[in-house]
């Protein structure tokens, strides 16, 4: 666990000079909002810094960062090493080997992964690791425009907007902050959450085409195959926004997204988005993967498509049946019909709490996003 401290951080960088700022494999806006909102703040204080990560950074972030501060390999010493959103070894993606699958600074907020750094300092509570970035700025010097877009950035996306349950107080007070430092969240709002290319409309269509419902409708599941993708010219990397899709319909408590891998047909990815008293996270582990309480991911390998797709469903659907059917977790399935008083309170002697793969509406939810082992990690 956490071997330094925040203010140890802080002269940790000021002590130093030349860092290499490493970002997640198929990285996101909090892992390359991070990073670049650092590079700014360490490029400020003098040092010699870049930012590495095995792709490109995501599109939607391209007005708030300069594309030459990213690259994709290692490049010459000497540096240190100091990954940022980054909960496991795999998920550094292409950049793992060379690295030796160690840092020497890890910073992050997934409350499953592994201490890889020699420096350790992951905090769970945090909805976005832009959050740990921003108190480490405020102990290095005063935060600009620039570098406040880009944690606001960050923390509007891992939190989904300021929507989801890794959303609290405190994450409203540090965008209220980054905005009083002149972060543009309006624009910033839309570039995320208002703005989709065709290809991604392409591929929620293709999601939507391919959505079915079982255990009386607890459990969607979007099935894709490779052959789907072809038609409609799609790769793995555009399916992303699928997952959370799968879970919005009333009364599903554990959307699925089963796709074919691009570069292996024979693994298939395994995304999960649940509500409130599924936890994902758990169900994933038994697929070789982890992530958080409400998303998560994992794989299994498996012949074809269709056998893929049994053998996910012979596994959570006696997960999913085992619910009992007017419990309050069903509840959601009425939502139209219920009272908002009586769906926001959890009765506290739920069976679902003894049940194996049902966490405690108490139990951490670091986040939106599958980020551990085996998650996204060749996206
Ligand atoms: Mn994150």
């Amino acid at each position: 666990m956490n071997n330094i401290t925040l203010e140890k951080m802080a002269s940790f960088f000021r002590k130093r000079d030349g860092f290499l700022l490493i970002c997640h494999t198929n990285p996101d806006e909090d892992t390359a909002g991070s990073a670049y909102a650092l590079y700014l703040a360490l490029k400020r204080m003098g040092k010699k810094v870049r930012i590495v990560c095995d792709m490109g950074p995501p599109r939607r972030g391209s007005a708030y960062w300069e594309a030459d501060a990213f690259s994709n390999e290692l490049g010459e010493g000497p540096y240190v090493t100091v990954s940022v959103d980054v909960a496991a070894r795999n998920m550094l993606g292409a950049l793992e080997a060379p690295l030796g699958g160690r840092v020497t600074l890890k910073i992050d907020h997934h409350a499953l992964g592994e201490d890889f750094g020699d420096y350790n300092y992951t905090d769970p509570a945090a909805g976005a690791c832009g959050m740990i970035v921003y108190r480490l700025l405020l102990l290095l010097g005063p935060l600009d425009r620039e570098m406040a877009s880009s944690l606001y950035l960050a923390i509007a996306s891992d939190t989904g907007g300021f929507r989801y349950s890794n959303t609290n107080a405190e994450t409203h007070r540090v965008a209220a902050a980054l905005l009083d430092c002149g972060a543009e969240g309006a624009a910033i709002s839309e570039t995320l959450f208002e703005t989709k290319s065709e290809k991604e409309f392409r591929a929620l269509r293709l999601g939507l085409s391919r959505l079915r419902y079982y255990c009386e409708g607890r459990l969607a599941l979007m099935s894709i195959t490779n052959a789907d993708k072809e038609a409609e010219d799609l790769s793995d990397r555009d399916l992303g926004e699928l997952a959370s899709l799968s879970r919005q319909t009333a009364g599903v408590l554990l959307g699925v997204v089963l796709r074919q891998s691009d570069a292996d047909p024979k693994k298939f990815k395994i995304s999960m988005r649940s509500r409130e008293g599924v936890d994902a996270a758990a169900l994933c582990a038994s697929f070789g993967g982890g992530g958080h309480v409400r998303a998560a991911g994992g794989a299994l390998t498996a012949d074809s498509p269709e056998e893929a797709e049994q053998r996910l469903l012979a596994f959570l659907m006696p997960v999913l049946e085992a619910l009992p059917a007017d419990d309050s977790a069903s509840s959601s399935r009425s939502v139209l019909s219920t009272e908002k008083t009586e769906r926001t309170e959890a009765p506290s002697e739920s069976p679902l709490r003894k049940a194996p793969f049902f966490g405690t509406a108490a139990s951490s939810d670091g986040g939106e996003k599958e980020r551990a082992a085996g998650g996204e990690a060749d996206g």
